[in-house]
């Protein structure tokens, strides 16, 4: 169990420092989580973009670049994001960090079938919170990637988030797959899909971990609502991770976490050869920093 997020730090350094490449690094939110994790040694960065941007940028904050690699390009952000992949695919790089290029631009070149990082997964994101309402650390997912999963994406959903888990020293995650509701109702898809990854995780499909559902939110986070619902499950009020049923849903809540609920985060996009760190510029610094280290533990 992990209670406080900087753990994550503190894990990442037992290994070796992960070389990151950092596509379209002109950015001056980015370069401070770098700056931050290369401090930590946590990471090796591999910069590329605008030198000459990168350069005012990293100087603007006091950070040395003195015997940091930094590869120029000037054709803009896609371009950047495909040679920050291509380090990746040549062994050159064990993570890749979204700078100044779009979410699409970067999922574009990961997702590429010649030159992109496929492993013959889903890709999917899973974002860690800790909250000060929650006794652990506790995994939400898929808040970013995937808009309406079927039950096929929720499997594989579970099992990039449960590798996560691992990752990071969660064995055998308790997952709550939440609905509104806890009954299952055929007018309410998550219900039945709850109803079957409980099953799947019972007959040993989808292992590694404890799967129960659904739950609606108060009942997967609280012992005290569950108990009060009459409802017996080691899942619920102890959950390690939860399940969303669609990028709404998810975004709400990982919103909702942030910023009424106190919480700090770091959050991941899974499935390809090697973690991404796709922070968004909502995410405040320590966030990001977190979400490298979270990358750094995974890949
Ligand atoms: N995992 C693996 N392969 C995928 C995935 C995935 N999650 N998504 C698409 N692919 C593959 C497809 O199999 C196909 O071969 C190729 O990529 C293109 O598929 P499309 O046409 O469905 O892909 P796009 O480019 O239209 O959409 C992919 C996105 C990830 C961009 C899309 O799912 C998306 O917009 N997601 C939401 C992102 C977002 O807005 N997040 C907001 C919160 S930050």
């Amino acid at each position: 169990m992990i209670r406080d997020l900087n753990e994550l730090i503190r894990k990442a350094k037992e290994k070796p420092a992960r070389t990151m490449a950092v596509a379209a690094a002109e950015d001056e939110h980015v370069l401070k989580a770098v700056r931050e994790a290369v401090n930590e040694r946590v990471i090796i960065p591999l910069l590329i973009g605008d030198k000459a941007k990168v350069e005012q940028v990293a100087k603007s904050i006091g950070f040395d670049l003195n015997g940091i690699e930094l590869i120029d390009n000037r054709e803009g952000g896609a371009v950047s994001a495909r040679l920050a992949v291509a380090k990746v695919k040549r062994g050159e790089a064990d993570l890749v960090m979204k700078g100044f290029v779009s979410t699409a631009d970067l999922l574009k070149a990961v997702l590429d079938k010649e030159t992109g990082l496929r492993a013959g997964r889903l890709l999917s994101h899973v974002a860690f919170f800790q909250s000060p309402y929650y006794h652990k650390v506790f995994g939400v997912t898929d808040a970013a990637m995937n808009i309406a999963p079927d039950l096929e994406a929720k499997i594989q959903i579970i099992q990039n988030a449960v590798n996560a888990c691992h990752g990071i020293g969660v064995e055998n995650p308790k997952v709550a797959v939440v609905a509104a509701v806890e009954t299952v109702n055929s007018k309410m898809e998550a219900t039945v899909h709850a109803a079957r990854l409980r099953k799947m995780n019972r007959n040993g499909v989808l292992t590694r971990c404890i799967v129960d559902g659904p739950f609606a939110i108060d009942i997967a986070v609280n012992r005290e609502a569950a108990n009060h619902k009459g409802i017996e499950s080691e899942v619920a009020g102890d959950c390690d991770l939860i399940l969303v049923p669609d990028i709404e849903a998810g975004n709400m809540l990982y919103k909702a976490l942030n910023f009424l609920g106190g919480a700090v985060s770091a959050a991941v996009v899974l499935g390809a050869s090697a973690p991404i760190v796709l922070t968004s510029r909502s995410d405040d610094e320590r966030s990001k920093l977190l979400s490298i280290a979270l990358a750094a533990c995974i890949g």
